[in-house]
């Protein structure tokens, strides 16, 4: 059988990263405050018991770099290099008869997502919300198929509400369903093997199909099964698939939601998507993913990293590392400068290459872009503030900016002089690397 979502967290578990939290957790705040505090030990979570719900709840699995390099098994550093060299041949999936997600089906009213443990995160969140569901859907036109990751907000047992709005694809594909006064056909899937989450939040060009992505990835072709009541095709080994239609011509309020920057995103009028059928496997586990926390920031960074590790190697630098993590608004990139100069065209082919970015801290190879103080500690040591920035003002930004505080962009050098190592080698305690504390804890 392909491999799947329980299948990596069996993986974690014998790598020692993952927590399991057998205490009964109410799914409103509290499952979300125990996982804000693990968050910090780098380990995924499992809540064997939620309160009113048969099912578990799995948290965090792309809570680090580690658990990144866990999914392509390679190291920390490759990972990028690994994402980027998977991605170069896409694999087509393939349609399967039956598979686990069909261990139960439920139809018509049967099909009820009060059975389903979806979290309420933050203070001010609406309500619960579903927040790892990937969401399959097909161009009415073309019949190509998309996958993204949107949030869903409970409204009743048979409703939620949801943001999608072009250019995001997703709202391009409802726009043209709409423009024909027609409901659109989604599936939510819950409960995935990472790499299905990891392309949802990819974004390719528009037709593209992220699935072709999943199978380059996993370096086979991803299995689907047929959704019982919309034409569409679900990765088979997912635990839980939500089948419904988002209604044409029909918006009501959503929100208000803590989001990927740490703020709330004000009610606003979304799209309305009522159930047609739930199937799942017979003891399904609920996944969650709490919006701008590190897992969401690592799962965001991955391909967009890549992106940029590809425009920077394109302009002839030599690019040890990229990080967009801990916010995908800004990347430290590490080089092995060949040029006086150079950092700064580093930093243009980024900007270029990822309209997000905002900041761009171009640095040496012996810095760790992973550890944001080494960052700050080049910054503060090696930086010429004179001569070393790169304001680019009135360029194309994160688009949701009602202060228009995101449209602009500074690039630093924070690299050292060339050729000057003597004067900038940093300095090393032999052994601090290589000793085992525990031999002198007695
Ligand atoms: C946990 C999580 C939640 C997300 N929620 C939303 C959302 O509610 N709305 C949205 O537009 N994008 C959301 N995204 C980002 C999109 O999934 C991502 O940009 C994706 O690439 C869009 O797919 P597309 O390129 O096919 O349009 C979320 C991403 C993650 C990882
Ligand atoms: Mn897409």
């Amino acid at each position: 059988m392909q491999e799947d979502l329980r299948g990596f967290i069996e993986k974690l578990e014998k790598a020692d990263l993952l927590q399991r939290i057998p205490r009964a957790v109410d799914p409103r705040f509290e499952l979300s405050a125990v996982s804000k505090k693990v968050e910090r030990l780098g380990k995924a979570l499992v809540f064997e018991q939620v309160k009113g719900y048969d099912l578990p709840v799995v948290t965090n699995v792309f809570g680090s770099r580690t658990m990144l390099a866990m999914i392509f098994d390679t190291t920390p550093e490759d990972v990028v290099r690994e994402f980027m060299k998977r991605s170069e041949a896409r694999i087509d999936p393939v349609i399967v008869d039956g598979g686990p997600c069909k261990e139960v089906v439920k139809l018509g009213s049967d099909a009820t997502i009060d059975e389903l443990p979806l979290v309420t995160h933050c203070e001010k969140d609406a309500g619960p919300y579903v927040t790892a569901g990937i969401i399959v859907a097909k161009d009415p036109e073309t019949g190509r198929r998309n996958v993204s990751i949107n949030r869903m907000m409970y409204k009743d047992a048979q409703t939620l509400a949801c943001r999608m709005m072009p250019p995001q694809h997703l709202g391009i594909i409802q726009g043209k369903a709409e423009a024909r006064d027609m409901p659109l056909e989604i599936a939510v899937c819950v409960g995935n093997h990472p790499l299905e989450n990891l392309v949802a939040s990819t974004t390719l060009a528009y037709g593209d199909d992220e699935l072709t992505l999943a199978g380059a990835l996993r370096r086979r072709p991803l299995e689907l099964v047929r959704c019982e009541t919309v034409d569409l095709e679900v990765p088979a080994t997912s635990e839980i698939v939500i089948e419904g239609e988002i209604l044409a011509n029909v918006r009501e309020p959503e929100g208000p939601f803590g989001d990927l920057m740490q703020y709330y995103v004000p009610i606003m009028d979304n799209h309305v998507f009522r159930l047609k059928a739930i199937t799942h496997r017979a003891h399904p586990m609920w996944q969650t993913i709490q919006a701008s926390s590190l897992e969401d920031v690592h799962l965001l960074a991955l391909s967009r990293e890549a992106k940029l590790m590809r425009a920077v190697e394109q302009s002839g630098a030599k690019v040890k590392a990229v990080s967009l993590v801990p916010t995908i608004m800004s990347a430290a990139i590490s080089i092995e400068k060949q040029f006086e100069g150079e950092p700064k065209n580093v930093a243009a082919a980024a900007f270029g290459a990822y309209s997000w970015l905002k900041y761009c801290v171009v640095v040496d190879h012996d810095v760790d872009v992973f550890d944001v103080g080494d960052v700050w500690w080049a910054m503060a040591t090696r930086s010429d503030v004179g001569r070393g920035l790169l304001r680019m003002p009135d360029a194309l930004g994160f688009p949701r900016d009602l202060f228009h505080i995101h449209q602009a962009k500074l690039g630093i050098d924070a690299t050292a002089p060339l050729n000057q190592w003597q004067e900038f080698e940093r300095k090393r305690v032999p052994g601090s690397d290589t000793l085992d504390l525990q031999d002198y804890l007695g």
